[in-house]
Parts: structure tokens; C-alpha cells; sequence
């Protein structure tokens, strides 16, 4: 892997001990203009000018102004600008050849859309419309992602798309929306400020949301107290209030005890439940099965620290919950969702200032790629692709019939057992590298070689490229405007900064590009993302998404507009200057589902409480297995590493994945700091070396997954899968450990001098 020759920032602030992960960043070199946008990576989306000179990025600056990060950066955002100018960056289209260099040869654009389109017509003609698969993905903008979905109904007449977002927001966005019939955090991050308690659940939030981390240590200069729950001692958790050493897969079982407490005690506010809820009873019912000793048990968290949660958050006036992957990525994710979703309705503190709760969303566009159709069962604006109304409405948009929309498809994970099983022969995927990504990914790498054709859309060759028969050249942020809708729901505007270099095209361009080649090009005739917009602002109209009132105009003039935002007044049907809902479910408002019924978005006004059942985990520690391994992230590197990997600073940070366990483990295995370690599970082993680290449990491992091949996390884990939201369960499986007898083959490679 080639690592950039990179240009030094040279201004590089620390905020104190608590913010070493925001940093503000400036080059020497002077800019011919600059560009205010967002950074490409996370779902925070800070906003950051770009300095451009000669069409290339070469730095940024900071954007005070905006109202979310006012200017702080975490150290990818800094040093994103670098991957622009990477060599491996493809400024052609690629053929598989095997005699070729690298197994592929550059052609023109031209004849790869051809070859891609006449691949596409002829497995169609043979197998049937639906042998033909599309992959999209969060860091897509929405304007995007809204056209991904449509090309696969529309023009490729397919039920089989869904999109990276399997693998990181589902169980959050389905747990709020059988919740609150609405899937958003419910209020601005202004809203931690001044808040008497916050918990985190299941979030490194530190490392992987440093900006949100800083409201977190606003609150707390304000007085707030924290309770972090999580199986490590994240760096977060090193200054909290109450950390709660979870055993990993166990969160269900906590929130219920807790709960279970808040009842004996009168922590809950039950005219808040009787007049704005419904199904608390069952939800009371399932708690009292979790008394204080089982769950201590079951969970590992002493009784007094249960204890002390339940006080901490039943007694206060004002609170707010995050969560993120770590109670989400489970068997039992959306159980899990309920759980803090039960915590937060009990207390009735919603949909009052300085009172919040919220999913911390993960990729760029985790928000706005999840809500207008790039899923497998949704049509844009939230709606149901099963639902009668909402597939009229929609096909009505489109300028379809109704019965030639296909019907819902299955999840990204399905989606290679359909290929494994002969029924999926041809497959699209923009934004997703499924080969470092996915659970058990061995299988994956073999479903995709059992492919007639594979054609990834990307800005690099990924190591999932690397098993296509053609891959177009797509488009860095930077190279193209849109919106994306970030972590608080807030729609915000990504401007283009230079212009796609070579062969490389706009992502849309080249959707628009196969349609016409297929011979049906009606509704991909799209000459800007604006144009693509405002089609997207009508089909989500009517829609809870509703982004009707949002124009690039208001997004720009406002720093971002907060969804829904009606175009026309839903209590009236008169059109309207809608100013956007910063605030979910306050009071005496009125939504077009509960039509001022209450404040969630159900008919009746109310919200759900749902049981939040725990259920072991699946591939769970056994005696052959003893111990937890657990996966995620480290704050140098983003999610498959396609980009951070070629960042050389980012590489220099942290340059390889570590076994991260605790001296007591690493005693009991004769394992000592930086030592080669083989960490295996019923699927697979890899070798890595171990860090020893007094911040994780005892029973558990973890390691972080941005590395293909050898160094995959992904290789070990399971392949098991929520039964409603389908998110893979990477938190939690069965693992043992051991000293390696010596370096790993590709060790002597990288290393020769040992
Ligand atoms: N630096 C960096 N930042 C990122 C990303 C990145 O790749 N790198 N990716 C972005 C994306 S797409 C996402 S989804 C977010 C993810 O953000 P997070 O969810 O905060 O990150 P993860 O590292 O996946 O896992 C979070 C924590 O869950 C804990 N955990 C593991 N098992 C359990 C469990 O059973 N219960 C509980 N309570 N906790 C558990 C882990 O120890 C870990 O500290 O980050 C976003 N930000
Ligand atoms: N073991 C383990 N596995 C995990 C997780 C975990 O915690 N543990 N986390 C999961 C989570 S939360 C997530 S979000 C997934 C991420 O899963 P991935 O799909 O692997 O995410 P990325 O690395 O962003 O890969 C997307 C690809 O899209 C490309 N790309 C980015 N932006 C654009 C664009 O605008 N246009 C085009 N054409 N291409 C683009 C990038 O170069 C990259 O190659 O991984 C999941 N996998
Ligand atoms: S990675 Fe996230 S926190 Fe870091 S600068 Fe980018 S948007 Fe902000
Ligand atoms: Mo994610």
C-alpha cells in the first residue's frame, strides 16, 4: 500500500487534555479561492473551507461560522484534502485482464459504459430483470443515493439495492421508527448545553465523533454528569461520572434492570406514560424479570453501579441519551434500541430544550442515505416500497405505473447468499467495499467471484474492486455538490471544489450515463445534483422525511435546515415559508401523521413503548471459544480504510490493527506487549500484534477492522444478523487467543529487517 508524500500542516493546535483529537489545521501555500463544505467522513460533518489552486484541494481553513463545529476539526478532517492528489486515485476505467499489470488495463469511459450496459442487457435477458443486483452507500450524498434507488427500479427494473447503511444505522433507525413512527435524533446538540445527565451507550465516542465529544465537555463544564457503558475504558469514559464495564452483547439485560429500578423507585414519570405512550405495561411486565442481582450477573456491572445509573437518570430533570454501533451492531440490536428508547420515554424527558436523544449517526450521510430509497424496502421520504399509498405516490413521481415498481428486495448481507445461490448474477456497487466490510468475509470474496459481472463505482481500486470485470472511475466529495443531511438531522449543502480529473466522472453522471446506454434513459436526463433536488424534494413530500421546504437556498443562507420541512403548511395544505424542525415531539405540536393528536409521529399521537428483550448472543464465549471479541474503530482511520490508508499521517498514527487486551489476559496467555498474537474464532485466525492495555475487560478483545486481507478483523467475525433491522452482529463472538509461534507471512514481507 502506497502512503502519500504528504504536505505538512504546519499549524497544529491542542485544545487540553481532553481534546487531542481536535485539531485546526492551516498550509502555507496561498489558495486562489476557497470553498466552504464539509468534511467527507464522518456523520458530523464538520463544516471546513477547502483551499484550491490550479483545480486541486491544497489545504483548508477553518469555517468559524458554522454553527456545529465552529471551526474544530478532528485530525481526518484535517489531513482528508491529502487523498485527492494520491497516486492510486482512478482517472480511468478499468477492464479485468489478467495479463495486465495488476490484473487491469485502462479503457475509455466511453466503452466501458458500453461493455458494462450490453453485459447488463444480455443477464438480463437470460436470467430475468431481478438477476441484477446494485450496492449503494452513506457517504453518497442524498441526491445520490435518491437516484441509486430510482435507477434500480426505474431503469433496471430490479428489487435487489440496498446500501453500506445495513452495516452501521438500521437498528437505531428502526428501533426510533417503531418507537416514535420517525427516525431522527429528536434535538440539536445545542441541547446537551445545560443538560443534568448525559449516557453514552456503545459509543468510542472520543475517537469517532471528537466534535460531538466536545459538546459532551461543554455540558460538563455546565455540570452535567456522564454515564458511559461500554466493555473498554474508552477515553471518554476516563474522566466520566459512572462508567459501566458492560460484558459485550449484554445491553438489553442492563437497560431493562435499570429500568426495573426507576419503577421500584418511582423514578418514572407516569403521567407522561399514561398521557403520551403506549405499551408500557408489557414493557414494565418484561423489566421485572431483570431484579439487581441478575442483571449484575448477566451484564458484569455491579449492583451499585446499576444502582447508582437508575438514581442518576431517574431523579434528574433534564437528560440526554447517545448511542452508537456498540449496542447496535448485535443479534439484538433493535432490543437493544428499545432499551434506551424505554429509559429515555419513562423519564419523559422528550421534546424539551436541554432534553434529548439521539443515535450518533456514522457515515457522512448516514442521515440522509437512509431515508430516501437506497434501502431495500423504502421508497424516498421514509416511505414503504410495501405500502400501497406510498408506491402510488411515488411511482406517480417517477412517471411509472404502480405494478411496475418492484416490490422490496433484501438486505446487502442477503444479497451475496443471493449470489451464492445462483439467482443474483450481475451486481453494481457505488460507495461500499464489501470485501473489508462485512462479517465473515471470506464468503464474500467468494460470492463476488461467482459473479458474470461486477462493476464497482469508486475513486480507488478497492481490495472488493479488485474482484470486478469493469470499474468506472467515480467522484471524491470534492468534485461534487449535494446534500447530505448530518448527525442532527440538520440538511447541509457540499459545494464542488475542483473538477474530476482524467476519465473520472460525477457519480450521477454516470448513473445517467448507463441509463441512456441500457436505451432507457427517461427520468436520468439530469443535468446538475440541483435538478436531481428539486425531483427529490416532490417524491419525499407527503413523506415523514419531508424535504419539500429545503432549496439550496435556504441551506445556504440558514448554515443547514433541520427535517422535516414542509414546502406547504400540513395543517392547512397552504403553501408555506417552513422554517424546519430543529426540535422533535415539543409539546402542542403538530405533525401530518398524529394531525395534532400529540407530538410522535403515529395516528394517535403517541409514542410506543416496545419490550427491549435480551437474548444471548449468537456464537456467544464457550469453553472452546473462552473469550469476547469485539470490533470497531480507532480515530486516525475510517471505516474500510480505502481513504485513511492512503493518508500518510493518518498511516503514521496508527499503522497497523492491534489485539487490544488487558495484562491480565496476556499474563494468563503468556502474551506480552507487541508480541505476535493469533486470535482466531470458528471461521477463521489472523495474526496481529497484542496491546496490553489496562482499558478493556478482562474477558474480552478487541480489534479495530479498517484493514483487508490478513489484518481483517472481518475475517473472524460472524456472520449473524438482527431478525428486523439486519445489521450484522460485529460487537460480539467467540474467540480464544495465543502467543503466534512467529511473524505472520506477510509480516516478513513488510518487514524484512526482522
Ligand atoms: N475515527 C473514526 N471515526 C468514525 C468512523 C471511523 O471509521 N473512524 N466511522 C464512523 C461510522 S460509519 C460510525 S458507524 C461511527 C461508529 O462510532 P462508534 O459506535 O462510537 O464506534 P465503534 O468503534 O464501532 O464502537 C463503539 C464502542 O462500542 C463498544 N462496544 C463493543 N461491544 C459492545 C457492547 O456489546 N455493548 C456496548 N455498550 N458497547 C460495546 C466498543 O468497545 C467501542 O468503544 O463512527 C464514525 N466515526
Ligand atoms: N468488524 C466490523 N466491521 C464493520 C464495522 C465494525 O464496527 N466492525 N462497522 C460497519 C459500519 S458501521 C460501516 S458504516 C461499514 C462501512 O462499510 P464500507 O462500505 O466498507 O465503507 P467505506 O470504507 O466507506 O467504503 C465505501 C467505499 O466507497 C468509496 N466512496 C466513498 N465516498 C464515495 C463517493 O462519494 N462516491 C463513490 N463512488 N465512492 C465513494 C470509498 O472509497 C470506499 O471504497 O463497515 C461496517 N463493518
Ligand atoms: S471525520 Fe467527522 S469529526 Fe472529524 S472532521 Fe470529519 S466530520 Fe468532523
Ligand atoms: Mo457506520
Amino acid at each position: 500500500m502506497a502512503t502519500l508524500p504528504t504536505k505538512e500542516i504546519d499549524t497544529i493546535h491542542e485544545f487540553g487534555p481532553h481534546r487531542s483529537a481536535m485539531i485546526r489545521g492551516k498550509t502555507t501555500e496561498e489558495p486562489e479561492r476557497l470553498v466552504k463544505t464539509h468534511c467527507c467522513f464522518c456523520g458530523q460533518q464538520c463544516g471546513i473551507q477547502l483551499k484550491v489552486r490550479n483545480n486541486s484541494v491544497i489545504g483548508l481553513e477553518p469555517w468559524e461560522d458554522f454553527p456545529f463545529n465552529r471551526g474544530m476539526l478532528c485530525p481526518k478532517g484535517v489531513k482528508r484534502y491529502l487523498q485527492g492528489s494520491h497516486p492510486d486515485r482512478l482517472k480511468t476505467a478499468l477492464a479485468r485482464d489478467p495479463s495486465a499489470p495488476g490484473g487491469f488495463r485502462s479503457i475509455p469511459y466511453a466503452e466501458a459504459i458500453e461493455k458494462v450496459a450490453s453485459e447488463i442487457k444480455r443477464i438480463q435477458e437470460k436470467y430475468g430483470n431481478g438477476s441484477v443486483g446494485v450496492l449503494g452507500g452513506a457517504s453518497l450524498t442524498t441526491e445520490k443515493a435518491y437516484l441509486l434507488g430510482k435507477f434500480a427500479r426505474v431503469c433496471l427494473k430490479t428489487p435487489f439495492i440496498d446500501y453500506n447503511g445495513r452495516l452501521c444505522m438500521v437498528s437505531a433507525g428502526a428501533g426510533n421508527k417503531k418507537s416514535f413512527g420517525i427516525d431522527r435524533p429528536t434535538s440539536p446538540w445545542s441541547d446537551l448545553l445545560g443538560t443534568e445527565i448525559i449516557w453514552i451507550a456503545g459509543s468510542n465516542i472520543a475517537e469517532c465523533s471528537p466534535i460531538t465529544t466536545n459538546y459532551i465537555w461543554q455540558a460538563r463544564e455546565q455540570g452535567a454528569k456522564v454515564i458511559i457503558q461500554d466493555p473498554r475504558i474508552t477515553p471518554a469514559a476516563r474522566t466520566c461520572d459512572l462508567y459501566l464495564p458492560i460484558k459485550p452483547g449484554r445491553d438489553a439485560a442492563l437497560f431493562a434492570g435499570v429500568l426495573n429500578l426507576m419503577i421500584e423507585h418511582g423514578w418514572i414519570d407516569r403521567e407522561f406514560i399514561a398521557e403520551h405512550t403506549v405499551g408500557f405495561e408489557r414493557v414494565e411486565e418484561y423489566c421485572r424479570t431483570w431484579p439487581l442481582a441478575r442483571t449484575a450477573e448477566v451484564t458484569g456491572v455491579p449492583e451499585r453501579s446499576l444502582r447508582e445509573a437508575a438514581e442518576l437518570w431517574g431523579t434528574a430533570k433534564t437528560s440526554f441519551f447517545l448511542h452508537a454501533r456498540g449496542i447496535e451492531h448485535h443479534s439484538n440490536g433493535v432490543d437493544n434500541v428499545f432499551g434506551t428508547i424505554n429509559l429515555v420515554l419513562a423519564s419523559g424527558r422528550i421534546g424539551k430544550p436541554k432534553s434529548g436523544y439521539g443515535t450518533i449517526v456514522g457515515q457522512a450521510n448516514g442521515q440522509g442515505g437512509r431515508e430516501h430509497g437506497q434501502k431495500c424496502d423504502q421508497l424516498p421520504g421514509c416511505r414503504d416500497i410495501f405500502n400501497p399509498e406510498h408506491r402510488k405516490y411515488v411511482a406517480s413521481v417517477w412517471g411509472i405505473d404502480e405494478k411496475d415498481m418492484p416490490g422490496p428486495g433484501v438486505d446487502a448481507y442477503e444479497m451475496f447468499r443471493r449470489i451464492e445461490k445462483g439467482e443474483i448474477k450481475a451486481l453494481l456497487a457505488m460507495c461500499f467495499n464489501p470485501v473489508v466490510s462485512l462479517p465473515d468475509n471470506t464468503y464474500v470474496a467468494r460470492a463476488l467471484d461467482m459473479l458474470e459481472l461486477f462493476v464497482p463505482i469508486d475513486f480507488f481500486l478497492t481490495e472488493t474492486g479488485r474482484h470486478a470485470n469493469y470499474v468506472l472511475p467515480g467522484s471524491l466529495h470534492e468534485e461534487d455538490e449535494g446534500t447530505v443531511t448530518q448527525v442532527e438531522g440538520r440538511v447541509i449543502k457540499i459545494n464542488r471544489a475542483v473538477d474530476c480529473p482524467g476519465d473520472a466522472r460525477r457519480d450521477w453522471l454516470i448513473i445517467g450515463d448507463l441509463a441512456k446506454a441500457l436505451g432507457r434513459p427517461k427520468g436520468f436526463t439530469f443535468q446538475s445534483p440541483r435538478e436531481i433536488f428539486e425531483e427529490l424534494r416532490i417524491a419525499s413530500k407527503g413523506g415523514v422525511a419531508d424535504y419539500s421546504g429545503i432549496t439550496y437556498e435556504k441551506i445556504e443562507e440558514n448554515m443547514g435546515v433541520f427535517w422535516p420541512c414542509y414546502s406547504h403548511d400540513p395543517k392547512t395544505g397552504e403553501p408555506i415559508d417552513h422554517p424546519g424542525t430543529p426540535r422533535l415531539f415539543e409539546r402542542g405540536s403538530y405533525n401530518p401523521v398524529a394531525k395534532g393528536n400529540g407530538p410522535f409521529y403515529f395516528p394517535d399521537g403517541k409514542a410506543r413503548f416496545n419490550v427491549g428483550e435480551y437474548r444471548t448472543p449468537v456464537d456467544d464465549a464457550n469453553p472452546d471459544f473462552p473469550y469476547y471479541l469485539t470490533t470497531g474503530r480507532v480515530v486516525s482511520h475510517y471505516l474500510s480504510g480505502t481513504q485513511t490508508r492512503r493518508i500518510g499521517p493518518l498511516v503514521k498514527q496508527y499503522p497497523e490493527p492491534r489485539i487490544e487486551m488487558h495484562p491480565k489476559l496476556a499474563e494468563k496467555l503468556g502474551i506480552a506487549d507487541g508480541d505476535w498474537t493469533v486470535c482466531e474464532t470458528i471461521r477463521s485466525a489472523i495474526t496481529l500484534k497484542a496491546q496490553v492495555v489496562t482499558t478493556i475487560r478482562p474477558d474480552t478483545i478487541f480489534i479495530p477492522y479498517h484493514w483487508p486481507g490478513e489484518k481483517s478483523a472481518n475475517r473472524l467475525t460472524v456472520a449473524s444478523q438482527d431478525p428486523i433491522s439486519r445489521i450484522p452482529q460485529y460487537k460480539v463472538c467467540a474467540c480464544r487467543v495465543r502467543k503466534a509461534d512467529g511473524p505472520p507471512a506477510y509480516a516478513a514481507v513488510l518487514e524484512p529487517q526482522q
